[in-house]
């Protein structure tokens, strides 16, 4: 009895749907079904076409699908910015491609490679490393490799976050609007980012925390990567290592583009050798840097910091 009303009522509603959607509304039922497939067959072209594109990029060239350069460095993205400096210190052929920037996990950045797409720039490193006979660690005593190994982490899977937390917490990703433009339609929707990437940081545990602890937080792997710098030239030694790219990666924004942040200053008065570090790495593997900018954006910016509508 419940079953046989269950399923009238379940009728009667579709009933009423399709009444709905095939009568007196049926025009726009079938310009909607129209738009929605013209659009999804436009994508789907699209997406062909630029797979077309990296495939035919030449043998052997990456494919780096990132963000947008920046206006101030060459990517917002820090893994953006840690995977090209190791491509180019690896002296790999590489093209850019900023259309599809988030790839096979959702992230970005990620790679095309003969046809193969490789998402997670740690796991394309060490595939590139591997392909192009470049493992800069391969030098280093297990110790070593033990250390490295752990300052990276550090530095990719928890400074990251703590940084995090500073920019889109404490300053409400201020900081976007210095180094990428966002095109309008997606700025409403930014707040929404914002939180969306806050409950992140609570997932991963280091947004739980106050401003303040996770201020401190953030300052001791810079107090920690610094320590063991030292006096040397690069993270592990005499010549940079992945280590450097990432430390690079996420240190870039906070050195070298605006708005100046807390972690400006910490670098620019108690961590100098990290400072200089990454000026070091810029010198030589980034002498085109300003050609790697979005420079409309760049003197954008300026004029609006000279206007005092963005405050350095
Ligand atoms: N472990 C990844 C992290 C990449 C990552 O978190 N990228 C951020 C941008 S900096 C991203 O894509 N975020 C979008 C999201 O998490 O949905 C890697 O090393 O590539």
């Amino acid at each position: 009895m419940i079953l046989q009303n269950v399923q009238d009522g379940t009728a009667r509603l579709a009933g009423k749907a399709l009444r709905l959607v095939w009568g007196k509304n049926k025009p726009v039922t079938i310009t909607v079904v129209v738009v929605v497939g013209v659009m999804k067959i436009w994508s789907y072209v699209k997406k062909q076409e630029r797979r077309r594109r990296w495939n035919n990029a030449g043998k052997d060239v990456v494919v780096l699908h990132i963000p947008p350069r920046g206006f101030f460095c060459p990517n917002i993205s820090p893994f953006a910015v840690k995977l090209e400096t190791y491509v180019r210190m690896a002296e790999i052929p590489y093209v850019v491609d900023h259309e599809e920037p988030f790839g096979p996990k959702g992230k970005t950045p990620w790679i095309t490679l003969n046809g193969e797409d490789v998402g997670d720039s740690q796991m394309i490193i060490e595939k590139l490393a591997a392909k192009f006979g470049k493992e800069f660690d391969a030098h280093l005593s297990p110790e070593e490799k033990a250390v490295a190994h752990a300052l990276r982490v550090m530095v990719d899977e928890y400074f990251f976050w703590c940084l995090g937390v500073f920019r889109f917490g404490r300053e409400r990703g201020r900081h976007l609007a210095y180094n990428t433009s966002l095109p309008w339609i997606f700025r409403p929707f930014m707040p929404m980012f914002i939180n969306q990437y806050l409950e992140a940081t609570k997932v991963q545990g280091v947004g739980r925390h106050s401003y303040r602890e996770v201020d401190e937080l953030g300052r001791k792997c810079l107090q920690s990567l610094s320590a063991w710098l030292g006096e040397k030239p690069f993270m592990m030694g005499a010549s940079p290592t992945d280590v450097d790219a990432a430390v690079f990666g996420l240190l870039t924004r906070d050195v070298f583009c605006p708005p100046v942040s807390d972690y400006t200053r910490m670098l620019e008065k108690d961590y100098r050798n990290l400072h200089a570090l990454c000026h070091r790495i810029k010198e030589k593997f980034w002498p085109d840097w300003d050609k790697c900018l979005d420079l409309k954006g760049r003197d954008r910016v300026l004029r609006m910091m000279e206007r005092g509508k963005c405050s350095s």
